[in-house]
């Protein structure tokens, strides 16, 4: 304050300024269109130096909401900031610069490409030196990268004119050269990623990841955490440093979508913090046809931010010279404390939400308030007295010059460079040649087991931990079948000491839902952790569990993000129960099964699942089979049910050590988890592969064939035992899709005498495999394949167990049939 002010009442000043300070951002001179009246505020009812100083710092063109910070520290850098270092040289060329070229594109392709639509960011330009600034600090604080993300709006104009590349590559998007490349696939032009070098003022230059983005507002958000993180993970103990994520909202998507609360509630959290993210919303006060008081219950559309303590600034787009030192502002606030911070970037929306929309029909007096605003770079040229036209010719020449050069490109262009890290990986259609031995001798997995089960001297374990570690051990020496929850261990100690780094991500995924896993041991004195699967070899890659928070969307989005930049690791993502996956239904069918057709991006990652009927009611039951199904196609995916501990095993493995980088959904068991029909001796381990098809071997001479996948087929064997009979045969499904249709046939081609095949599934009819399965089973057995299955329902289960009992009971005796 010192600066500002001298010779007054220093405690008086205090008091004014506090009142300032907090409310100062209700009175400030936010927008151009006049939305934000300055709102009459007691503590603001002052007069005298003090609080003209105080008007003049916090009701001009900045607001800044910070007085909700409970850190004094933070509090006080904001301050001094805000009132030492009002007249920070702004490189006002620099800035007129940008303008002109944020500008002068947006005209160029409104002018020549009338009626297509582009997003334009017109009334909102200031966008482009507040990257500019941001970035430019950001290099100047020691990035190396930035992650960036964003929707439509505007996206085309920071693709050239921040991440850098050639105009002439968005003048070919626009001519549609090349459509045959993509006939069935790819993505509209201002949803496809790109990469680039930024160059700052200084010369300081970064690497831009601007992340492929689905019309799905705001889905992108913890993708490019996850992306970040990821990236952050390769560096090291630096990385929070070296590269930073940076994610722009639309105002009415940034209030209304969930995903971002979810994605917010990540800053701060062991296992995804990106040591801060600067958030910057494209505030144009109009969502569509929608205006700020149908769109948000609130002032700001901001306000969701608050759940952070974190600062947020708003600022006038109409001032320029405000617009970067508020960008220069939050990008030092969030290197100073790893934290989040968000720019509220007011400005409006000249044309309509596309430039085929009329918005006069909908908001008539805004945009006869519109139509007469002049262009930014012209208002800022006259305020500034500096000179536009040099800047106007040189960026007007180079754009005709692009689009000479995009009309004439004979290809699509890619507008992006995978890291080196993905040359060793590949997508594309499945290929047995990828196919890899899984399978581990005897020795090596008691060595597992020893790591597994070890803890440090003086560890004061929980008794029932003892006990199942003992049990654990004696699985693991072979002397006693294994479960699910052991060969997974066993899996991922053994890819960890194969280098490969394994992250594990869900809710209570650390000591499992089903208390299966146990990965963490925590001491039942001072509940220190101790991390077995960490400490198998000295030189083994990393293993992270971590539970998450209560979200699946932002969660699902976050390890999808994260292993988009760590191909290397086995990344996994599990769900309490199947059913609540759908909560992030944006997150699959957006980013990880569509992912590679749209943008030709690939993914390892895996979903757990847990599924199965068990009279636990209609949701808890089903995981939803049907609609991963549904959206397989061109090998885009594998969907696998692992009937036994030693599937999952060799499935999981085959996932980590194949060079195929595709998403595997499984479905995971709950009581199959330790269903004695589902454990495995230890030699299943030492088989060379995961088997998609498993024959009943003991029932070679049936006359009748089920067919069906997870736990049913355990419960038909188990009643099939009490019954003490020998057939019908039960032929599991392991794999569902690539469909393994080579495998049935040569299984299938084992009974010979074989008149009668059925595909039997606990699901209703209208759920499940079915729909997808019977029609090429079909085409192996013929038309005479028959179904079991529960009556079509609109819920997955009924929700009384015994009502269950009796389904599944003549489910079971329907299937089993007459003895033969
Ligand atoms: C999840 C989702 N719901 C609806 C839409 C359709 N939609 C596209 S843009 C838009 C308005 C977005 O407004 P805002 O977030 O303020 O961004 P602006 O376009 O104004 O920059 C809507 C509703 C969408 N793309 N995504």
């Amino acid at each position: 304050m010192s600066t500002v002010l001298t010779n007054v009442d220093s405690e008086k000043l205090e008091r004014v300024m506090d009142s300032f300070r907090r409310w100062g951002y209700l009175q400030a001179d936010l927008d151009p269109v006049g939305h934000f009246p300055p709102v009459a505020h007691p503590e603001l009812d002052l007069s005298g130096e003090e609080a003209d100083a105080g008007r003049r710092i916090y009701c001009g063109s900045i607001g800044v909401e910070f007085m909700h910070i409970p850190d004094p520290e933070r509090r006080h850098w904001i301050q001094q900031y805000m009132e030492t270092e009002q007249s920070l040289p702004v490189n006002r060329e620099r800035v007129l610069d940008q303008l002109v070229r944020a500008d002068i594109f947006e005209q160029t392709i409104h002018s020549r490409y009338i009626g297509t639509k582009r997003y334009s960011l017109e009334g909102n330009t200031a966008l482009i030196p507040l990257l500019d600034e941001i970035l430019d600090a950001a290099s100047e604080n020691g990035a190396e990268q930035a992650v960036l993300a964003m929707s439509h709006r505007g996206r085309l104009n920071v693709i050239i004119n921040v991440v850098g590349r050639p105009a002439a590559e968005v003048f070919a998007g626009f001519e549609d050269v090349d459509p045959r490349s993509v006939l069935g696939g790819g993505d509209v032009k201002y949803h496809i990623g790109a990469t680039g070098i930024f160059t700052g003022a200084n010369g300081g230059k970064l690497r831009i990841h601007l992340v492929s983005n689905p019309s799905h507002l705001e889905a992108v958000n913890p993708v490019a955490q996850g992306r970040a993180r990821a990236k952050q993970t390769r560096i090291g103990r630096e990385g929070k440093l070296r590269v930073l994520p940076l994610t722009m909202h639309g105002d009415a998507a940034f209030a209304g979508q969930g995903i971002t609360a979810e994605t917010l509630n990540l800053a701060n959290l062991r296992g995804y913090t990106v040591g801060g993210t600067v958030h910057v919303i494209v505030n144009n006060l109009i969502g569509f046809t929608t205006n700020p008081k149908e769109g948000y219950s609130s002032r700001f559309s901001s306000d969701l931010a608050k759940r952070l303590p974190i600062p947020i600034f708003h600022v006038n787009g109409e001032d320029p010279d405000a617009v970067v030192r508020v960008g220069r502002m939050a990008l030092e606030y969030r290197y100073e404390f790893a934290s989040d911070v968000v720019v509220d970037l007011i400005g409006f929306r000249r044309h309509g939400h596309s430039e085929v929309d009329d918005p006069t029909i909908t908001q008539p007096i805004l945009y006869r308030k519109i139509k007469d605003r002049p262009l930014l770079y012209l208002s800022y040229a006259t305020r500034t007295g500096l000179d536009a036209h040099r800047f106007v010719e040189k960026f007007q020449s180079e754009l005709d010059a692009a689009q000479k050069a995009g009309k004439s490109m004979a290809k699509k262009p890619i507008m992006r460079q995978l890291p080196g890290y993905w040359s060793p990986f590949h997508g594309g259609p499945y290929n047995p040649a990828d196919e890899v031995d899984t399978g581990l001798p005897q020795a090596e997995l008691q060595r597992i087991t020893d790591g597994l089960t070890r803890y440090p001297e003086g560890f004061h374990i929980h008794p029932k931990v003892e006990k199942f570690l003992e049990q654990r051990r004696e699985m693991g020496y072979g002397k006693r079948p294994l479960d699910f929850g052991m060969t997974e261990a066993l899996a991922l100690g053994s890819l960890a000491l194969q280098g490969i780094p394994i992250r594990l991500s869900g809710q209570d995924s650390r000591r499992g839902t089903f208390n299966q896993r146990h990965s963490v041991l925590i001491d039942i004195i001072d509940e220190k952790e101790y991390v077995p699967l960490c400490h198998l070899a000295p030189h083994q890659a990393r293993v992270e569990i971590y539970n998450s928070e209560l979200s699946e969307a932002a969660v699902m989005g976050f390890e999808y993000g994260y292993s988009r930049d760590f191909p290397e690791t086995l990344v996994m993502w599990e769900a309490q129960f199947g059913d609540f996956a759908n909560g992030a239904q944006i997150i699959v069918d957006q980013f990880v099964v569509a992912g590679a057709d749209k943008w030709d991006l690939l993914t390892g990652l895996v979903l757990l699942l847990p599924h199965g009927h068990e009279g636990q009611g209609p949701e808890h039951s089903s995981a939803r089979i049907e609609r991963y199904l549904q959206l397989c196609a061109r090998d885009n995916m594998q969907v696998a049910q692992p009937s036994t501990a030693g599937q999952y095993f060799h499935l999981l493995r085959r996932q980590a050590m194949r060079k195929w980088r595709t998403p595997l959904i499984v479905f995971t068991p709950k009581s199959m988890l330790r269903h004695p029909e589902a454990l495995s001796p230890i030699t299943e381990l030492e088989q060379p592969r995961f088997q998609p098809v498993l024959a009943d071997e003991t029932a070679l001479d049936a006359s009748r064939v089920l067919l069906c996948t997870g736990k049913i087929g355990h419960e038909l064997r188990v009643e099939r035992k009490n019954l003490k009979r020998q057939s019908p045969a039960i032929v599991m499904l392991e794999q569902m899709y690539p469909f393994p249709e080579e495998e049935l046939r040569q299984v299938l081609g084992r009974y010979p005498k074989a008149t009668e095949f059925i595909w039997v599934q606990e699901e209703p009819a209208n759920m499940g495999a079915l729909s997808f399965v019977v029609p090429r089973l079909k085409r192996i057995v013929g038309t005479s394949l028959r179904s079991i299955k529960r009556a079509a329902n609109a819920t997955p289960a009924t929700g009384s167990a015994k009502a269950h009992e009796l389904e599944q009971k003549t489910l079971i005796t329907l299937a089993l049939g007459k003895p033969q």
